[in-house]
């Protein structure tokens, strides 16, 4: 039996008070669910009090339920028998409502007979974007309540509304600016007294019906597979059909459904990497980020326009500097036309439009950085352009000044090295299009003070972006891993697939875009100036650029592109440059399947994953799922490259990287030692975490 020491009860005049006491968010563990029951039975058994009050301690009434608890051994009392006590209490119960009601934590209060708020709650039924559907009679009750055409929309999009718009859909009783447990201990005693409970089941017309209808019809058109949206359909569906214990069971089974399945597993996981992922080892709480006023941004190509926009977004006054007038003008002039989009839009007003433009301040010079607090290099990706402007960043910039670079790849210490101050130096890499993308790598190098890299992050956190802190090295976590995707698939249009297969692999796994396509859409130039700079060769993607087609810039690239088409149509030239290349090699084409494609050019960045973890270039498995969630669309129910690598199986993916290291003779192809490791265990790189 877990302790009760989570719920605290004392009673008050002829009022009991139930006050949860959880930190971090009062989630419904085991112990909070059992000191919950135990109140509602010791207020039905006091003669001396006639109702019972749910109130919490600290900033959220209650979270909901406790995440990490799915999926393991049950523990009494569950939480839909914990409602039903509540519900079928002859006292009647109250919730008093601060911070946010979210999940099961909604559910507590609408299972009570009476709600009241605090001003600035937030209740929600968030369950859809872990995978699920609310499974403690959300989805049964919330209906009754207030309607299901208000109730649906509330669960399918999973956002919290107001404690003003719920006072509004009858979803409060009362809401209060002050003392809200005082209140609702008089609504309580009101209830006692009167008898009255709310019984809204004829909330549920049939106009309601119909309302509910059309949104559930176009909800399902819009759910692309995701399998809640469907299942919360059924269970919204069920009020108007089935008795409330019926509909309750419908909603449990469709919920055990969801929580067993891979899906939920992966959008779960996710939920605990965002968070650990704001965990930097080795750098406590006392340490403080420095103050940012003010920005620099060096370069004004797509990156710097791109990253300047950022902080204009987050009202960040940035200036933007270039080494002469033309290219500054250009940058601006990007930079306003992709403003111009948005208002075109409707996602900007002109005004707001106006205001961001005033923001950045076009200069031409380094000694325009002089006062910015932080300053972030965007120029040309090659070393000796980047340390001749950190050399002069060195002479002109504040003491104290952040001094961060954007590069891809480059190594961020030897780019410290020219200035006097590698402790203000770090990596802030952002992704394309940098006022787009969420990924922001901050690269941590062993010199960099600790307190510009907690800078780093608050204020990646800031321009609205999810900051991972990286080790240094050739390409970070992203672009280390995204080349071996690019090698795979260089491997693979050698060995027998096509792009439009390659592709189609992807896409099918999840992936907004597969390789080809998005070689084509970035420039297949960019790789190859790469590969050469650094005398390395891909047979494929180098004939290709040899002729010229960089992609979709040019028209044509793995795909042809007629008159400006966005998609990609089969090219019969570049198919046939593919089997002449096969055949130069003496390589038998053969076909592959989609399942054969897919672990092709998965595994080898997962055995790379592994490398990365070795080296500690990442912290935690899961900070590279963050990675490429964030930076390069891996799907999100999907988990991440780590996450995906687990629910295969390690032991799997060892034996296939094995292969294909003997069948291309590739040694750096074969199971990195912690991948051997864990899968001669029979573990996860889950395993690997706290
Ligand atoms: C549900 O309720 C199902 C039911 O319908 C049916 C059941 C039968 N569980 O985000 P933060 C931890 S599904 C466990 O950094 P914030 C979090 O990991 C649930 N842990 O703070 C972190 O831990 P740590 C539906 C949880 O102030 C710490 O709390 N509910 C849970 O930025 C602080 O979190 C949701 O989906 C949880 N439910 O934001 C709500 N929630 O410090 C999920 C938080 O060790 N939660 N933790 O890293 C949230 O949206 C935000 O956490 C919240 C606070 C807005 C509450």
């Amino acid at each position: 039996m877990p302790s009760m020491t989570k719920v605290r009860y004392e009673v008050r005049g002829r009022v009991a008070l139930a006050t949860i006491d959880g930190p971090p968010v009062n989630a419904l563990g085991a112990e909070v669910r059992a000191g919950l029951a135990d109140a509602v039975e010791r207020a039905n058994k006091d003669a001396g009090v006639t109702a019972l009050v749910v109130a919490a301690e600290g900033k959220a009434f209650i979270a909901g339920a406790d995440i990490s608890e799915f999926g393991k051994p049950p523990v009494a009392p569950s939480l839909p028998d914990l409602l039903d006590a509540i519900a079928g209490s002859s006292k009647p119960v109250v919730a008093a409502i601060q911070g946010v009601a979210l999940g099961g934590g909604l559910e507590v209060a609408l299972a009570c007979h009476g709600r009241v708020a605090l001003t600035g709650a937030k209740l929600g039924l968030p369950e859809i974007k872990l995978g699920l559907i609310p499974g403690a009679g959300g989805t049964q009750r919330l209906p009754r309540l207030i309607g299901a055409a208000k109730a649906f929309p509330m669960m399918l999009s999973g956002e919290p509304v107001s404690a003003g718009q719920a006072l509004e859909y009858g979803l409060l009783d009362e809401v209060v600016s002050e003392n809200v447990v005082a209140v609702a201990s008089q609504l309580a005693e009101t209830l006692a007294a009167t008898g009255a409970g709310r019984t809204a089941a004829d909330r549920l017309t049939e106009a309601d019906r119909e309302a509910f209808e059309a949104l559930a019809a176009e909800a399902l058109k819009k759910a692309e597979g995701a399998p809640n949206v469907p299942a919360l359909v059924e269970a919204v569906r069920s009020v108007f059909s089935l008795p409330f214990a019926e509909g309750l069971a419908v909603e449990r089974r469709l919920f055990l459904e969801l929580v067993a399945d891979e899906r939920s597993k992966a959008l779960r996981h996710v939920f605990f990497a965002e968070r650990e992922v704001a965990k930097l080892p080795g750098i406590g709480p006392e340490v403080k980020p420095r103050e940012i006023l003010s920005a620099a941004v060096i370069g004004a190509g797509t990156m710097g326009g791109g990253i300047a926009m950022c902080f204009a977004n987050a009202g960040i006054p940035v200036t933007l500097i270039e080494t002469a007038q033309a290219p500054l003008d250009n940058g601006m002039n990007r930079i306003a036309a992709i403003y111009d989009i948005s208002v075109q839009r409707g996602s900007l007003t002109p005004e707001a439009r106006a205001q961001r433009l005033k923001r950045i301040t076009p200069a031409v010079g380094l000694t325009a950085a002089a006062k910015a607090d932080i300053v972030i290099e965007a120029a040309f990706e090659e070393m000796g352009v980047k340390q001749s402007i950190f050399t002069g960043l060195d002479k002109v910039a504040k003491p104290g000044a952040i001094l961060a670079s954007n590069t891809s790849y480059l190594d961020i210490p030897t780019i410290a090295a020219a200035t006097g101050r590698p402790q203000d130096v770090l990596g802030m890499h952002f992704f394309s299009p940098a006022n787009v993308m969420k990924l922001l790598e901050v690269v941590r190098t062993k010199e960099v003070a600790d307190d510009v890299v907690v800078t780093a992050v608050a204020l990646g956190r800031r321009l609205g972006k999810v900051p991972v802190v990286v080790g240094n090295g050739f390409g970070f976590v992203g672009n280390r891993m995204l080349e071996q995707r690019t090698r795979a698939t260089e491997r693979l249009l050698v060995a027998g697939a096509l792009p439009h297969e390659i592709d189609a692999a992807l896409t099918g796994f999840g992936f907004k875009m597969g390789p080809c396509a998005m070689a084509d859409l970035a420039g297949n130039d960019i790789g190859w100036r790469s590969r050469k700079a650094r005398g390395l060769k891909a047979s494929v993607a180098d004939a290709i650029c040899e002729a010229g087609w960089f992609g979709q810039k040019t028209g044509r690239g793995y795909y042809l592109y007629p008159q400006g088409a966005r998609a990609g149509q089969r090219d019969p030239e570049v198919e046939a440059l593919i089997a002449r290349i096969s055949a130069e090699k003496g390589v038998t084409r053969r076909s592959f399947t989609s399942e054969e494609i897919l672990a092709r050019l998965l595994d080898p960045m997962v055995n790379e994953g592994a490398r990365i973890l070795e080296a500690g270039i990442a912290a935690r498995p899961g900070d590279i799922d963050i990675v490429w969630i964030n930076g390069y669309n891996w799907p999100a129910w999907r988990g991440g490259p780590m996450f995906w690598a687990d629910s295969v199986g390690l032991d799997v993916i060892a034996k296939r990287l094995e292969a294909l290291a003997a069948e291309t003779g590739d040694k750096a192809l074969e199971p990195a030692p912690l991948l051997q490791r864990l899968a001669a265990e029979r573990k996860g790189f889950g395993s690997l975490k706290g």
